[in-house]
């Protein structure tokens, strides 16, 4: 097994690790979104599919501090899929 090991391309080494951090941070990142689908819904009392501002004060303070930067189009109420996307624009932006 070990000679195996060592006889593999270096190349290929790498690229395996690459794929394993990869995955790892797959992993992470669908906890995180699992829990901000857990939270949306607790925080979404009237289960309309969409966090008010109100909804997002009690429930997703973080989220109401940003409302209005998340809400782009302005319509007053945030879908999970608006706090994906501005959170996805973020970590673009760094
Ligand atoms: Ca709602």
């Amino acid at each position: 097994m070990f000679r195996l090991i060592l006889s593999l391309p270096l190349g290929l080494l790498l690229l395996a690790s690459a794929v394993e951090i990869r995955a790892e941070d797959d992993t992470r990142q669908q906890r995180i979104l699992d829990e901000l689908q857990q939270r949306f819904t607790q925080a979404d009392t009237n289960h309309d599919g969409l966090l008010s501002r109100e909804e997002a004060e009690t429930g997703m303070p973080r989220v109401y501090k940003r409302y209005d930067a998340i809400d782009t189009d302005k319509k007053g109420a945030l879908s999970l899929e608006d706090i994906t996307d501005y959170l996805a624009q973020q970590r673009g932006k760094r």
